[in-house]
């Protein structure tokens, strides 16, 4: 399997950390979507990465799909529920995080649109979204357990520490402070931290 990226996407990092908690086989080809390859457009008519290359040519796409299938494909795991109401609350939790990385992304694309004939209705609804999804993650991350939601969540966090240094997520979730602190030098952060 090959996982297109670019290094910085953090819906890409998300797949290329749990490739490696799964220990899955996946080669990992850096894309960058804006460059708008044919290879890309084949795979992934929007344009985005992450995509899935399967081993038989067909292509999987969207994070949250991706991440699935990758949990599908090891029957033992333990980093998210697999049964029942349990696994859609974790779908959703996923789905939180990502929605957390939205709005981030969006915000960030708002900033390079420059002050002029800017509507600050849409900037300001973002950081309301980050600021609300943050606390949310910050009541649902265990505090001593590691599973698909906390890896997410580290993710989202350091996504933006990353594109908004500025806001001040730990001071305003103390539980997500300490999920950094406990998480942030396991193995599979480490190796898919973006270049600085
Ligand atoms: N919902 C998608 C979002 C993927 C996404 O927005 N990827 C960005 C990189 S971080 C991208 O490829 N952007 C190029 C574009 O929007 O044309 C997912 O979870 O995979």
């Amino acid at each position: 399997m090959q996982l297109l990226v670019s290094l910085t996407s953090p819906y890409a990092r998300k797949l290329r950390m749990l490739a490696l908690e799964l220990e899955l086989d996946v080669e990992v080809v850096e894309t960058p979507p804006m460059e708008d390859g044919p290879a890309l457009h084949a795979a992934n008519p929007l344009g985005k990465v992450p995509v899935l290359l399967l081993d038989d040519g067909t292509a999987l796409y969207d994070s949250a799909v991706i991440s699935g299938y990758m949990l599908s494909l090891v029957p033992g795991q333990t980093l998210q529920p697999t049964q029942g109401l349990a696994y859609w609350y974790a779908r959703t939790d996923e789905a939180l995080a990502d929605g957390v990385l939205d709005a981030s992304y969006l915000l960030r694309l708002e900033a390079s649109h420059g002050e002029a004939g800017r509507n600050p209705l849409w900037p300001e609804r973002y950081r309301r979204t980050i600021a609300r999804g943050a606390a949310a993650l910050a009541a649902k991350v265990s505090a001593t357990e590691t599973g698909y939601l906390e890896l997410c969540t580290m993710v989202a966090v350091e996504y933006l520490d990353l594109r908004f240094p500025e806001i001040d997520w730990r001071g305003a979730n103390p539980a997500l402070a300490a999920l950094h602190a406990r998480l942030k030098d396991r193995a599979s952060l480490v190796a898919t931290r973006p270049p600085a």
